[in-house]
């Protein structure tokens, strides 16, 4: 008490704020410091936000051979590729090659030649041979690539997502938005919850698919994720938006989208990342704007248009503070 003069604690109040030792401090002091801990970290109860419930063939596999949809522009100039000009090299060669090869088994069958040629070089032929195959890979390149650094060029980001793979779910962190995180947990089959526990429906999405909290993103927005892990190697993707990123511990990937189409979409980890891999899903629902809002206020959120309240909280702590001054003569005695 002797310690506590009247004119110490302006100095003291600057250097306490910015100190994490004036937070632990804070701590001990109950009434004046959980009020804002408890303001700046927002929970996940119960989703009082209705999910809306997928469309059949629609960001879910159904059966159906090849490519899901694609839902983002980058997924449908990649799927595009890949049904169109790939898969029809790929067609032409295979029967090139078919064609050539039974033409060369029935002409120079041991039959029609008792004699066999004693060919062994051709300098036109292997010159062809090599040129083709190089033209072919050029041919393919090229448009790869471009597709590769549209990949890798992100617009400016409307809205970033934190992405945390962990054995064996995943949570999203919304730093724009106040910074809420998201807990996403597959949702267990009817046989399979315990008495009184939430069980997937078919509103909830397919089996192994379905998770309790989603990931939810403005529709029509560029949405940047950041993308890492707390224990092992796990890997965020969802085949609609033709995306798959690894989530590595102890460094941040990075990925974007920009959905245009509302609706629900889903993906897995996919990178064996230990016992229940199989069991950690990605369910994303896109709501327009005007829903996302309302879905960021159910959760605590705040929009981003809003970036000015996060400003002007950034003085806040230094309300708190004052509130704790009364506590200052023990972060005094703490640093000395
Ligand atoms: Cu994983």
């Amino acid at each position: 008490m002797a310690q506590a003069p009247a004119a110490a604690p302006q100095v003291n109040l600057t250097q306490s704020a910015g100190q994490p030792v004036g937070q632990s401090i804070g701590t001990d002091v109950a009434e004046g410091a959980t009020p804002a801990a408890d303001a700046s970290i927002a929970t996940t109860a119960t989703p009082a936000f209705p999910q809306a419930a997928p469309t059949p063939g629609i960001g879910a596999p159904d059966g159906r051979l090849g490519l899901q949809d694609q839902v983002t522009e980058l997924g449908q100039r990649a799927a595009g590729f890949h049904d169109g000009p790939l898969l029809l090299m790929c067609l032409i060669i295979s029967l090139f090659v078919l064609v050539l090869l039974g033409y060369t088994m029935f002409k120079f069958r041991r039959g029609a030649n008792p004699t066999p040629s004693h060919t062994s070089h051709n300098t036109l032929l292997e010159v062809v041979w090599t040129l083709v195959p190089v033209l072919v890979l050029v041919a393919i390149a090229i448009p790869s690539i471009r597709l590769l650094a549209a990949q890798y060029s992100p617009p400016p980001a409307d809205l970033t997502v934190k992405v945390v793979g962990n054995q064996w779910y995943w949570t999203y962190q919304y730093p724009d938005n106040g910074g809420f995180e998201i807990v996403s947990n597959m949702l267990k089959e009817q046989g399979d919850a315990k008495p009184g526990e939430r069980f997937r429906t078919d509103a909830d999405g397919p089996p192994l698919l379905a998770t309790d909290e989603r990931l939810v993103i403005p529709a029509g927005k560029v949405v940047k994720f950041l993308i890492t892990s707390n224990d092992v190697i796990h890997s965020f993707a969802v085949p609609a938006f033709w995306t798959k990123m690894d989530a590595n511990p102890g460094r941040i990937n990075q990925d974007w989208v920009k959905v245009d189409r509302p609706g629900v979409y889903f993906g897995q980890c996919s990178e064996l990342c230990g016992a229940r891999h199989g069991y950690m899903p990605i369910a994303v629902e896109v709501l327009p704007q005007a829903q996302f809002d309302a879905w960021l206020a159910s959760k605590g959120g705040t929009p981003k248009g809003a970036a000015t309240a996060p400003a002007a909280a950034a003085p806040a702590p230094a309300d708190p503070a004052a509130i704790e001054q009364p506590a200052l003569t023990q972060p005094v005695t703490a640093q000395n």
